[in-house]
């Protein structure tokens, strides 16, 4: 059942647009950066913010994408999934020494960010690996936060945000169903 809309289009440009400023804050610039969309919606994140990065500084950020897939796909269920695994990675760029920025849509038991952890490490070493994430809705069962957020939504276990983006679902907007 719809809830409630918590981001429109103009919200979350300015969010990812914050979200690029902060990212060439804190790496002073763009320098060894690599930007790792999680496929689906993190992969076209990606791509937005490296368009930003390029507009602000001037210069061009490496964007990978990770596949990171459940076992099992009944994905309401979280208690009945097993743990999220790799199935495929396209990151052209080398790691080793680089600050890799993993970027996903929504962040909830932080287990899908580990698997892209062990993914990228498989990769070779990075120097540093930062997560920035459109919405963080709670629920953490892993030591993992995100260094970037679009919003912060306390969410109940039963609530679902949909993250829609214009790439894949003709239209930007986040809302939230129970
Ligand atoms: P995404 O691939 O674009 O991130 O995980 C597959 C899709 O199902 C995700 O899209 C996500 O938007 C959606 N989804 C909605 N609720 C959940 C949930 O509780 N867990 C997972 N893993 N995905 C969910
Ligand atoms: P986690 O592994 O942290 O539990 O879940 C993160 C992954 O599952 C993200 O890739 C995200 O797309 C998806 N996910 C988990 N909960 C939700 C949710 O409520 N809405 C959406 N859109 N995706 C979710
Ligand atoms: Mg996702």
């Amino acid at each position: 059942n719809f809830k409630a809309q918590l981001l429109d289009q103009a919200a979350m440009g300015r969010g990812l647009t914050r979200i690029a400023h902060e990212i060439l804050e804190k790496n002073k610039g763009t320098d060894g950066l690599i930007l790792v969309g999680i496929k689906t919606r993190g992969a076209p994140i990606a791509y937005r913010l490296a368009k930003r990065i390029q507009d602000i500084e001037g210069a061009s950020v490496p964007v990978g994408e990770l596949d990171i897939t459940f076992y099992r796909d009944d994905l309401s269920r979280k208690e009945n999934l097993e743990e999220p695994e790799l199935k495929a990675a396209q990151i052209e760029a080398d790691v080793n020494n680089k600050t890799v920025v993993l970027v996903d849509d929504v962040l909830f038991t932080g287990r899908t960010v580990r698997a892209a952890m062990d993914a990228v490490m498989d990769l070779g070493r990075p120097h540093q690996v930062q997560l920035a994430v459109l919405v963080d809705r709670g629920h953490r069962e892993l030591p993992i936060r995100a260094d970037y957020v679009g919003k912060n939504i306390p969410t109940s276990k039963e609530e679902v945000i949909v993250v829609h983006v214009d790439e894949i679902d003709q239209e930007d907007e986040v809302t939230i169903y129970d």
